[in-house]
């Protein structure tokens, strides 16, 4: 079995559905099981600012996919919940990024493990921390631990992703 971390990110409503489909169809692949996932995080947009905030999450999964097999899997849920809605250009339904499968540094033409941004992003490393403080990030020179990358992140960056929770009226 392999251990494995996946970040999911929203930020088209309805956010919260499109986070609880994604999981639903993570859980119910024969070789994937989710072992724990992190509070949701609403965040601000970080690269293109000009967009809505998102709903952010992290888990832990054990898998007998190999890295291709699982990114393929994520590339169909991101498919088929992308179809439902038809916002052209407009930014994505789902993202599902793998994070990490196990301590492993995968280089291929269509995958990149660890995710190569995922040190320095707040929106990611604060949900791992909650779910896996102590695990190492290989991509790093010092191979430094998720809770000891986060204290490089700036307050500014660690400001705009707070814990989130469904309030029905706004989300259903
Ligand atoms: N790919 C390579 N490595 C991986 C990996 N480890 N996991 C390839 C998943 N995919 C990987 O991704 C483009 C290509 O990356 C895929 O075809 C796959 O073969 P994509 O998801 O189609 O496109 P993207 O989302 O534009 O790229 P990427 O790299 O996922 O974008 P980012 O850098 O993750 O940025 N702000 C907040 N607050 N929260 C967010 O979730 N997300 C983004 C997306 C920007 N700002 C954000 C957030
Ligand atoms: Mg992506």
């Amino acid at each position: 079995m392999n251990k494995v971390y996946i970040a999911l990110g929203t930020n088209i409503e309805p956010r919260f559905n499109h986070l609880q489909e994604a999981l639903r169809r993570l859980q119910e692949h024969k070789k994937i099981s989710i072992l724990k996932q992190s509070s949701i995080y609403e965040t601000a947009p970080v690269g293109y600012t000009n967009q809505a905030d998102f709903l952010n999450m992290v888990i832990q999964a054990e898998t007998d996919c190999t890295p291709i097999e699982l990114l393929d899997y994520c590339q169909q849920i991101e498919k088929e919940l992308g179809r439902r809605r038809t916002i052209r250009f407009g930014p994505r339904t789902i993202d599902l990024d793998i994070l990490l499968y196990n301590q492993e540094n995968i280089k291929m033409e269509r995958l990149t493990i660890p995710h190569p941004r995922m040190h320095e992003r707040a929106f990611v490393l604060v949900p791992l921390n909650e779910i896996a403080p102590n695990t190492v990030l290989p991509l790093t020179m010092e191979n430094k631990c998720v809770v000891d990358a986060i204290k490089e992140l700036s307050g500014n960056d660690l400001k705009d992703v707070e814990i989130w929770t469904k309030k029905e009226s706004v989300e259903e």
